[in-house]
């Protein structure tokens, strides 16, 4: 098991410095000199090239081109938020003295979950999908916040707390397949149930190997408790853009024909080049309440 706090080699890492000023009216102070991922934010990602940028902020934009022309484009662009909106959003990933962002506490057992007022989300789907590695980085502006990733699957046993100030609690749930059903029946299932405080679930799927059985299972499980629940397309850096095109139509297909409280609009992530992160960073602002978009037709 490798404990990697924001792990990335040096040379693609920057520093940014208090003075610098990451974002205005944020404070930094309380991460000096730390080091961060240099597509953490926003703003450092909008200094790239303009098909980049629309790429990272909007990865929906990698695989339109090769959609048939006759597809509805507006069915994958629900969620549609400006740069502006992500930016703001993003303020609320930045750990300061006064919206104080840190691991809260793990739960084996469900008895052992904390009472908390904010608003949750969680993330769930089978182990290896991408989980921990997505809270990561959703996470990277305040890369002292631990969340440990593996490469054994099942490694996360445990509900894990994140708590992101006053505004809202993040949770990485125990995944299913590989060793660990029993942690998914006995948790899981349960947490989903009775969590009077959670506003979304976020159900992860492999982009590069698209939907598995387990995850069909989860998706009638979803179902069954009846709150409102997101598809997210995770590691859509590793699969060609047909493959990730199939997937996704598959994924879509799926959701339009067997669901009613999934979100319509699967959203598309790469933790390792940060594809999505943004704009899932303004969905969780946008659902816990923490942010109003200028767009208020996009919920
Ligand atoms: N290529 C790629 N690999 C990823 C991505 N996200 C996670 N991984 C890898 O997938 C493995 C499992 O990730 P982890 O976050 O621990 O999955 P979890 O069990 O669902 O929490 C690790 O080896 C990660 O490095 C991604 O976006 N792209
Ligand atoms: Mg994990």
């Amino acid at each position: 098991m490798v404990k990697l706090l924001a792990g990335l080699t040096a040379g693609t890492m920057i520093c940014l410095l208090p003075s610098r000023g990451l974002l205005p009216g944020t404070q930094l102070c309380s991460v000096p000199r730390q080091r961060l991922h240099k597509l953490a934010s926003v703003q450092n990602v909008r200094m790239l090239g303009p098909k980049k940028v629309q790429s990272l902020l909007y990865p929906f934009s990698q695989v339109e081109p090769y959609l048939d022309r006759s597809v509805d484009r507006s069915q994958f662009q629900h969620f549609h938020p400006s740069v502006e909106d992500m930016t703001k959003a993003e303020t609320l990933f930045l750990s300061s003295p006064s919206h104080k962002i840190d691991y809260r506490i793990s739960a084996e057992r469900l008895d052992h979950v904390p009472v908390l007022k904010p608003p949750e989300v969680c993330f769930i789907g089978r182990s290896n999908v991408g989980k921990s590695s997505l809270i990561r980085a959703l996470f990277s502006l305040t890369p002292e916040v631990e969340v440990r990733v593996s490469k054994t699957p099942g490694h996360t046993k445990k509900m894990n707390f994140f708590q992101v100030g006053r505004a809202f609690t993040i949770v990485d749930m125990p995944g299913y397949g590989h060793r660990s059903p029993k942690d998914f029946v006995d948790m899981v299932e349960p947490y989903l149930f009775i969590r009077e405080n959670l506003v979304r679930t976020f159900l992860l799927v492999d982009g590069s190997v698209g939907l598995q059985q387990a995850d069909l299972i989860a998706m009638e499980m979803c179902e069954e408790i009846r709150r409102p629940y997101v598809m997210v397309l995770t590691k859509i850096d590793k699969p060609g853009n047909g493959t990730l095109l199939r997937n996704l139509m598959s994924l879509q297909d799926t959701v339009r024909r067997n669901t009613t409280s999934c979100y319509p609009q699967p959203l598309l992530i790469s933790s390792l080049n940060f594809c999505g992160i943004y704009l899932l960073r303004c969905f969780i602002a946008h659902v816990t309440g923490s942010i109003s978009l200028t767009d208020t037709s996009l919920s």
